[in-house]
């Protein structure tokens, strides 16, 4: 039978805190907003809330680079601002879980300064440091060839030591050393730490880099046009790392705490199984990123791809079977603040399609079998920057970094045409613009000009304009978290099963419990479609939501708008 868990049935929302809502007027957003707006998230339905990271941090990363795990960022609010968080969300019946960023530190962590200070500080070890390798000219050079995420390399050269230390992401983020048992010892107090104070669990940030192939050989070149090569082969799913997750789940179990680990990279079901099989007590969920990473190419996140309707869902089928077969668990998501967002990334995006486009992708995601996650202004239907918003818009380092590097190589005009384009679909800043609360200025996130620029669509898009619309984006996610409770036993814990599997333009499935169905059916054509309904359907069924809101009878030829979307309910 199923293993049933509280978890299984929590739909969770993600909020980024420096773009959710300013209290005091500086243009950033802050806890204190987001204690100002949990009335708002209720009444949308959700059961757990995901802040991204608000800990003390020179904020080079956005709060990735942490520089006190145990306090809270001025910016951002004060402990006692965090406690009433807590408070205030369990008082609603809801729940929080927090960001664990421990790959990584920021280079201004007490840990590191030390470190950096001297060879023999106790802390040096704390962190990953190679001698140099000698060039043919007698010149020093990086350890081995590995490429950051951030691009560049993931050494940096030491002066004072003579050493190079260890960083996939910014230079201002060196890696932990996990082979260090004293590291580990620091990360596991650090989040009892927040167990204790009533936190509900943990996202763990880049959970599947921390045990690293300790031999650090270069990585073959599959990236000719660059100086630095993915090494993820010998970084991501390392070979300690469920030693450490063991470690980990057992704290988690402890306390009964929700926990989903991101873990870029690594599509494997084999390995991913190891992770979250139901009685590997590592962690309940991860995120894994082969659907949402359908538009891009070998070169990496900024190179293109060509992708269809088919390979999407054949993406989401894939792990669905497989999870079901293996007692494992999908974490399901379209969105989050690492990328664009979903409108303009997953379908042919058109300002007249956007409302119902939307709700399509919200149909399509929203049925499947999995803990669903809900990242801010996608229940709006927010989309990204306007195409002409030119490269000095964008603040984060990912793309800024990334446009700097092409500059520095003299990339053709071509080439930054194609990047360019790449960044209006997949930048970070997109999910980053600040959350749009009504039509007054500033979109009612702040009474300044915000730290990033507000998108121009806010007076008609927002949520003050939303809530009440029964036909609204908002409305309609409400109403599959609705369904979700009400029909638990067939959407959370039925079988999924492809319908018509092999259409290229409709993506339909079942999900089954007993004798309940549901059918779910979504077209992924910007054009009028005829959908033969498999014989099985072709029966009474009471249909619970459509994204035209037609009513329409299950028959064995139907007439599909472009990206229709409905759900049933069959006995
Ligand atoms: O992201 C980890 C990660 O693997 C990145 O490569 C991610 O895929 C990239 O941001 C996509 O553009 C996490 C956080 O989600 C991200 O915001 C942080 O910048 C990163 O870790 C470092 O902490
Ligand atoms: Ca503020």
């Amino acid at each position: 039978g199923v293993h049933r868990a509280w978890w299984k049935e929590a739909i969770v929302y993600q909020i980024y805190p420096a773009s959710f809502k300013d209290s005091n007027g500086d243009g950033i957003g802050d806890i204190p907003g987001i204690n100002s707006k949990l009335d708002y998230i209720k009444s949308l339905g959700v059961d757990l809330v995901w802040i991204c990271p608000c800990y003390k941090s020179p904020k080079v990363d956005m709060g990735y680079d942490i520089s006190d795990y145990r306090d809270i960022d001025p910016q951002y609010g004060t402990m006692t601002d965090i406690d009433q968080l807590i408070e205030s969300l369990h008082a609603r019946g809801m729940k929080l879980i927090m960001d664990m960023v421990v790959n990584h530190t920021s280079d201004k962590h007490e840990w590191f300064k030390s470190a950096l200070s001297s060879k023999d500080s106790p802390y040096r070890d704390y962190y990953i440091w190679k001698k140099p390798r000698i060039g043919a000219n007698g010149e020093k050079l990086p350890p081995n060839n590995w490429l950051s995420a951030f691009s560049g390399s993931v050494w940096k050269y030491d002066e004072k030591s003579d050493e190079y230390y260890f960083h996939l992401f910014a230079t201002e983020q060196p890696d932990l050393n996990w082979e260090n048992p004293k590291v580990r010892q620091e990360v596991y107090e650090v989040m009892r730490f927040w167990l204790d104070k009533g936190v509900d669990g943990f996202r763990m940030d880049a959970i599947n880099f921390i045990s690293k192939d300790p031999v650090f050989p270069d990585a073959p070149v599959t990236v000719p046009s660059s100086k630095y090569q993915p090494g993820t082969m010998y970084y991501a799913m390392g070979p300690r790392l469920h030693e450490y997750l063991g470690d980990v789940g057992k704290i988690l179990k402890e306390y009964n705490a929700f926990s989903v680990g991101e873990m870029a990279h690594v599509f494997d079901p084999n390995e991913i199984i190891k992770v979250v099989g139901f009685d590997r007590n590592e962690l309940n969920m991860i995120f894994q990123f082969e659907l949402t990473d359908i538009d891009m190419g070998l070169g990496g996140k900024y190179s293109p791809n060509k992708w269809t309707p088919r390979q999407f869902k054949d993406i989401s089928n894939k792990w669905q079977v497989f999870m079901q077969e293996n007692d494992g668990w999908n974490a399901l998501f379209l969105e989050n603040h690492d990328s664009g967002r979903s409108l303009e990334r997953f379908l042919n995006y058109k300002p007249e399609i956007r409302s119902v486009g939307a709700k399509m992708l919200a149909t399509f995601i929203g049925f499947q079998s999995g803990t669903l996650f809900l990242y801010q202004g996608e229940e709006l239907g927010l989309v990204n920057m306007p195409k002409f918003w030119p490269i000095e818009k964008y603040k984060d380092l990912e793309t800024v970094n990334y446009h700097k590097q092409l500059l520095h190589d003299g990339a053709s005009q071509d080439a930054m045409d194609i990047a360019m384009r790449e960044f209006q679909k997949k930048a970070r800043d997109h999910a980053r613009l600040p959350f749009q609360w009504d039509s007054s200025s500033f979109a009612g996130f702040s009474t300044v000009q915000p730290w990033i620029d507000v998108n121009e669509d806010y007076k008609e898009w927002n949520a003050a304009a939303q809530v009440n619309d029964p036909f609204s984006v908002f409305a309609y996610w409400r109403s599959i978290f609705d369904l979700r409770r009400a029909y638990k036993d067939v959407l959370v814990y039925g079988k999924f099963e492809l319908v018509d599997a092999v259409n290229e333009k409709v993506c339909a499935y079942k999900r089954s419990f007993g004798s309940e169905v549901a059918l779910i059916v979504t077209s992924f054509s910007d054009s009028t479609v005829i959908w033969t309904v498999p014989q099985e359907f072709c029966k009474a069924g009471k249909i619970m939501l459509s994204n035209y809101g037609d009513v329409k009878e299950l028959q064995a030829e139907m007439v599909l708008h472009p990206y229709e979307a409905f759900m049933y309910i069959l006995n």
